[in-house]
């Protein structure tokens, strides 16, 4: 009894919002990225989605300013095993800017790109249907430079990597292909709740 007890009792103080392995930052919100921090104007920024499609399309940042709004509110979860609540982040969903374009029928994962050269894969189901955002504000001020300023990636249900900083686009293809982390170690789909960390995962 006394066990049962000590059991259910560490159960309750686990935030159940918090998947296996990691802990809350509290409001730490750590800076990691490869590359030295770039400093992007917003009048030569763009994105584009190009690859399997019919024609790429191609925003300048007053384009996708005007596009119909997006809020994401909840975790982010880094596979250094940070993980931090409550972050407040509007921009854009993935979906609204896929509306601008036709797929192809072999579209099934996409490579997200920045504007510094880092990449990273995806499943096209992850960035689609409500799963996917491209940002600009978190917590309701600009994004930093050092977050990923002028604007990033946000695939929140996927650990932190896949949220690609300074993102310039999506290319959509057939075949999974590997991004920089990726192809350094890291799981091709890096789902925190499965601890999807590293290949073989
Ligand atoms: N361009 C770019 N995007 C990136 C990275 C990077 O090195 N370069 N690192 C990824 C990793 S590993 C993490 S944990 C998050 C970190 O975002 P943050 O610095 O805003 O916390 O960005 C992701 N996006
Ligand atoms: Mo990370």
């Amino acid at each position: 009894m006394a066990i049962t007890r000590g059991f259910t009792g560490r159960r309750k103080d686990r935030d159940p919002r918090l998947p296996p392995g990691q802990y809350d930052s509290g409001r730490d919100w750590p800076v990691l990225n490869a590359e030295p921090t770039p400093r992007l104007h917003t009048d030569r920024w763009t994105f584009t989605i190009e690859g399997l499609v019919a024609e790429p399309a191609t925003w300048t940042w007053d384009q996708i300013q005007a596009l119909p709004r997006s809020r994401y509110e909840g975790a982010i979860h880094c596979v250094t095993t940070w993980s931090r609540f409550d972050t407040t982040f509007d921009g854009v969903s993935v979906d609204t800017l896929l509306e601008s374009v036709e797929l192809d029928p072999d579209a099934a994962y996409v490579m997200a790109t920045s504007h510094t050269g880092y990449t990273t894969n995806l499943p096209l189901e992850d960035v689609t249907d409500g799963k996917a955002w491209v940002v600009w504000d978190a917590d309701g001020a600009p994004l930093t430079p050092e977050h990923g300023g002028p604007a990033r990636l946000l695939v929140p249900h996927l650990y932190f990597w896949k949220s690609a900083k300074w993102v310039s686009g999506l290319r959509i293809m057939a075949e999974d292909e590997q991004g920089f982390w990726e192809r350094n170690g890291y799981h091709d789909r890096g789902d925190p709740w499965l601890e999807q960390r590293y290949q073989g995962d």
